[in-house]
């Protein structure tokens, strides 16, 4: 079947009319992978059936595209010509790709020396009207929202509701696919929209009878920029993981009550553990995500090795999200790997590499 993006997918499920120009990168329909070669490394046996939801194969390599392709759409139905986000990166390149199909004019405020390589190029190549803050994440969005409320421009952040509506989407591709909701999500959290949008996705299709199980909730923020796990917000975040350093995220309180409501967690793993679980989802499943989406697999190891993961006699289904590519971040990866060995061009300096390596 033809994938039209996730508007004409869940048309039913969206804040959207016949008279809404729909703008859309054909988002969504992203793959979600039986990851049984990570499953061996973590050390679990077969009753744990873990997925992996590729959002990094979105049009902009993250998931934001989900959100964008509604809050978009609906700027453009309500005339706005404008549209303007803070971000860490993934949101500035997703906006900025969606104002460019819309022929609209797209602002995006980063924090300076904070955001990865490839977002920074998507929202430059797209036309976005760049602006580096001397500041974080926070202090560019505050700035976003006081612009936005004396200026006529349509804010883009997950504070924006339609960029909820449309990342819940990934909630029903996944039961969807798995025939119900599982019984484990793990995911990064950041500004906390997506944590937020998943839960709300599950319940609306449980609420349907589109799924009868609803899962664990399971968020990690990275433990230099953990503020809902210190519970106050943090005012120097720090993590190697840019995507999310952020230290007071807007959706604290819907995050929170995901958590809550579904009986999980939102938790903390270190950079360490962030960068492990980066090497390992690469070099066991050729999965290349970046440093922020490796702290769902970071946080799932934490809760296999504390043992806290209930254990039933049928499959316990797990699902990591998976919320950017690699290859927005090529930088970490090199600093985090062996640099490739230089050889003389002689096929003697070749086997002898060959001779040490298979
Ligand atoms: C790869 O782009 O906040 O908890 O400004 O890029 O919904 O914020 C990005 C966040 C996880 C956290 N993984 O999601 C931005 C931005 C990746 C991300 C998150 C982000 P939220």
């Amino acid at each position: 079947m033809e994938h039209v993006g996730i508007i004409e997918r869940y048309r039913q499920f969206l804040p959207v009319t016949e008279k809404t120009p729909v703008v859309t990168l054909r988002e969504g329909n992203t793959p979600l992978l039986p990851a049984k070669n990570l499953a061996k490394a973590l050390g679990v046996d077969s009753s744990y059936e873990i997925y992996l939801k590729c959002e990094g194969l979105n049009p902009t390599g993250s998931f934001k595209d989900r959100g964008m392709t509604v809050a978009v759409s609906k700027a453009v139905e309500e005339k706005s010509k404008a549209i303007m986000c803070a971000s860490t990166g993934n949101t500035s390149a997703s906006a900025a790709a969606y104002a460019a199909q819309a022929g609209i004019q797209c602002i995006v405020l980063i924090p300076e020396g904070n955001i990865a390589l490839g977002k920074l190029s998507q929202a430059l190549m797209h036309g976005a009207k760049v602006i580096a803050v001397e500041g974080n994440f926070d202090d560019a969005l505050t700035l976003v929202k006081e612009a936005t409320t004396r200026h006529p421009i349509t804010l883009v952040n997950s504070i924006n509701p339609y960029r909820i509506e449309g990342q819940k989407t990934g909630a029903f591709e996944i039961a969807d696919e798995l025939g119900d909701a599982p019984d484990f999500q793990f995911m990064p959290v950041g500004n906390a929209g997506n944590i937020s949008a998943y839960w709300k996705g599950y319940k609306e299709y449980n609420d349907r009878g589109l799924c009868i199980n609803l899962p664990k909730m399971m968020g990690f923020q990275a433990e230099g920029a953990s503020p809902i796990v210190k519970g106050k917000p943090i005012k120097n975040p720090e993590t190697i993981a840019t995507a999310i350093r952020i230290g007071n995220p807007a959706s604290w309180k819907s995050a929170e009550k995901a958590r809550d409501e579904s009986a999980g967690v939102i938790d903390s793993v270190t950079d360490q553990e962030i960068l492990e679980a980066y090497k390992m989802v690469a070099k066991t499943e050729g999965v290349f995500c970046e440093p922020a989406s490796a702290a769902s697999i970071a946080g799932l190891k934490k809760y296999i090795v504390k043992g806290t993961l209930e254990k039933r006699v049928i499959k316990l289904r797990i699902v990591c999200i998976l919320t950017g590519h690699g290859l927005k971040d090529p930088e970490r990866a090199i600093q985090t790997i062996e640099k490739p060995e230089t050889i003389q061009p002689t096929l003697p300096a070749l086997e002898k590499i060959l001779s040490s390596t298979i």
